[in-house]
């Protein structure tokens, strides 16, 4: 029996975990990591993986190439008989929810531009590091379609429903100073520092206390709260904050006037 020579084929979505980070980029460089439902089955399936396990305590999301994702990929789109609706809901919204619901903080480490669901998918994560040359388009009404991945839910509440309004109707690229200006993103830092202040800042918080993943899931509540309500989560989440041993040592390490270890229990 001879041995069949598969090509080999490189991975499209490279995942690596250190210290606690888990850095998944996506890796279809020749079309600026255009996406696919196979993708992110990929994206989605490490997000549950990780928020089931205690190994991974911040994600960073990237993208390989100069690219960071240039939303649906095009070729793919217009494939005869393609139920959109389907495949948003199957293989792209889990992405999106997966994000949101896990405890974890999502990092965006945006290297290159973000266009329609690629913008949407940065959107959806909870800090946005940019490189100076990335840049932003709500790229949907330039091909004639209605913004999704939840654009229409997070960047009205980022920046306003006015300029939400802006980018979306008019589709103009957003350079990386005019994002950090509007609130886009957290931060922009020199192309060639990004992977470190991504790492950095994901360190930062894989090293945090548990009290992270409850104060993300109080922000998260909040999008739909009325103010009684939230003071009702922050009780209830106060209360689960302080049965941690990150609490204990919190207080302990500022009563003995040392740094704080924390586990993330
Ligand atoms: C691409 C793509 C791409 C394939 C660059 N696909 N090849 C819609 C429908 C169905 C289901 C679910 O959701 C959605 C939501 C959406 O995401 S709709 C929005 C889809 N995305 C776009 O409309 C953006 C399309 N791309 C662009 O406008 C430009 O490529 C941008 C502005 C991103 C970058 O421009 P450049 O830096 O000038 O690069 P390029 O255009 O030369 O692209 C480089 C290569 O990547 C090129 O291939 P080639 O073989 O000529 O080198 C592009 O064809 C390919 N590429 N985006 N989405």
């Amino acid at each position: 029996m001879t041995a069949e020579a598969t090509p080999a084929t490189a991975p499209e979505l490279l995942q690596s975990v250190s210290d606690g980070v888990l850095t998944l980029t996506l890796n279809r460089p020749e079309v600026l990591n255009a996406i696919t439902p196979a993708l992110l089955d990929e994206v989605t399936d490490a997000l549950r993986e990780a928020a089931s396990g205690r190994t991974v305590r911040a994600v960073i999301i990237t993208g390989a190439g100069r690219g960071f994702c240039s939303g649906q990929d095009l070729r793919a789109a217009t494939a005869n008989g393609l139920d959109v609706g389907a495949v948003l809901r199957d293989h792209y919204t889990p992405a999106i929810r997966a994000i949101r619901s896990m405890d974890q903080p999502v990092i965006a480490a945006v290297n290159g531009v973000a266009a329609g669901a690629g913008f949407s998918l940065a959107l959806a994560c909870d800090l946005r590091i940019a490189a100076e040359s990335a840049t932003f388009v709500q790229a949907f009404v330039r091909i004639g379609l209605v913004p999704d991945l939840a654009s229409t839910y997070f960047l009205p509440r980022l920046i306003g429903p006015a300029r939400a309004a802006e980018l979306m109707m008019l589709g103009d690229t957003v350079n990386s100073a005019r994002a950090l200006e509007l609130g886009v993103v957290n931060w922009v830092v020199p192309d060639s520092g990004l992977a470190a202040a991504a790492s950095e800042l994901a360190g930062r918080i894989a090293r945090g206390p548990r009290s992270i993943g409850l104060t993300k899931r109080a922000l998260e509540a909040s999008h739909e709260n009325d103010l009684e309500a939230q003071l009702a989560v922050e009780e209830r989440l106060q209360t689960e904050a302080t049965t941690t041993s990150d609490f204990v040592e919190g207080v302990g390490a500022f009563l003995e006037k040392r740094r704080a270890t924390f586990t993330g229990s």
